[in-house]
C-alpha cells in the first residue's frame, strides 16, 4: 500500500488540503491503486523537524512511500506513478503529445500552485476574522489576469485539456478544490467554469473535495 505524506485540516468552511499533495490524491484515485493519508502534525510543515527533512530535503509535501522507495514532488511522484502503475494510462503515447501535456502540468505548477493560488489558499487556513482579504483580492486579480484566460483559451470546445482525460487535468483538479471554497465567480469564463465543474463531477475529486470529511478521504484500500 502507498503512503501520502501530506497536511490536511478539517474547518467549518471546508476539509482543506495541501494543493501539491492533492495531486498526488486524484492521481492514485484514478488510478485505482490501494494507499493511505498519513497527516503531518500541524505546525511541523513550518518547523521542518529534522526527521522530515530526513525524508523531504525541502521540507514539503507531498511525499509519499511505495514499499521501501520514498519519493517526493507532487510532479515526480505523478510521473513516477504513471510510469510504475502505466494501467489505466494517463499520458498520450506521441513525444509531442506527451510534451504538451507536461506543458500544461507545468503551466498549472508555476502560474497557480505556487504562483497566484497560494495568497488566496492560505488565508482559508486561519478564521475568517484573520485573514489578509487584501492578499485574497490581490490572488484573485492575478487569477483573473493570468491563469483563466489561459485555460479559457486551451479547453476551447474540448472535454478536457489534452482531448481526454490525462495528467495535464489532474493540477487544474486543485484549482477546482479552491476555488470551491472561495465560492470565485467565474461568469467571465464560462468554459473553464464547465471545465472545472466536469473535473469535480470525476469520481477521483471525493478525495479532495473540501465536502469530503478526514475520515472519508484517509485513503483507498
Ligand atoms: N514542487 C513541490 C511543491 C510542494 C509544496 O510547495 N508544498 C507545500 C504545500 S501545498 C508545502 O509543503 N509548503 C511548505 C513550505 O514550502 O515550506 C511539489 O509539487 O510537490
Amino acid at each position: 500500500m502507498i503512503i501520502v505524506h501530506t497536511t490536511e485540516l478539517e474547518y467549518p468552511w471546508g476539509t482543506l488540503r495541501s494543493t501539491n499533495a492533492s495531486k498526488v490524491k486524484v492521481m492514485l484515485e484514478e488510478k485505482g491503486l490501494s494507499y493511505r493519508v498519513e497527516r503531518m502534525r500541524p505546525g511541523d510543515l513550518w518547523k521542518k523537524p529534522p526527521e522530515f527533512l530526513a525524508r523531504h530535503p525541502l521540507g514539503k509535501v507531498p511525499y509519499i512511500e511505495d514499499g521501501d522507495r520514498l519519493i517526493y514532488d507532487s510532479t515526480v511522484i505523478n510521473e513516477y506513478l504513471e510510469d510504475q502503475y502505466s494501467v489505466p494510462s494517463l499520458m498520450p503515447t506521441a513525444p509531442l503529445d506527451r510534451a504538451a501535456v507536461r506543458m500544461f502540468e507545468n503551466y498549472c505548477d508555476e502560474a497557480i500552485l505556487v504562483g497566484d493560488l497560494p495568497g488566496l489558499w492560505m488565508p482559508y487556513w486561519s478564521p475568517p476574522e484573520k485573514r489578509d482579504l487584501e492578499r485574497m483580492e490581490k490572488s484573485r486579480a492575478g487569477l483573473r489576469n493570468r491563469a483563466l484566460p489561459f485555460i479559457e483559451r486551451s479547453i476551447a470546445e474540448k472535454a478536457y485539456l489534452c482531448g481526454e482525460f490525462t495528467l495535464a487535468d489532474i493540477g487544474y483538479m486543485c484549482l477546482a478544490m479552491v476555488l470551491e471554497v472561495d465560492a470565485f465567480d467565474l461568469g467571465a469564463y464560462p468554459r473553464t467554469a464547465s471545465y472545472l465543474e466536469r473535473l469535480r463531477a470525476r469520481p477521483s475529486y471525493l478525495a479532495i473535495s473540501p465536502a469530503t470529511s478526514l475520515v472519508e478521504s484517509a485513503g483507498r484500500p
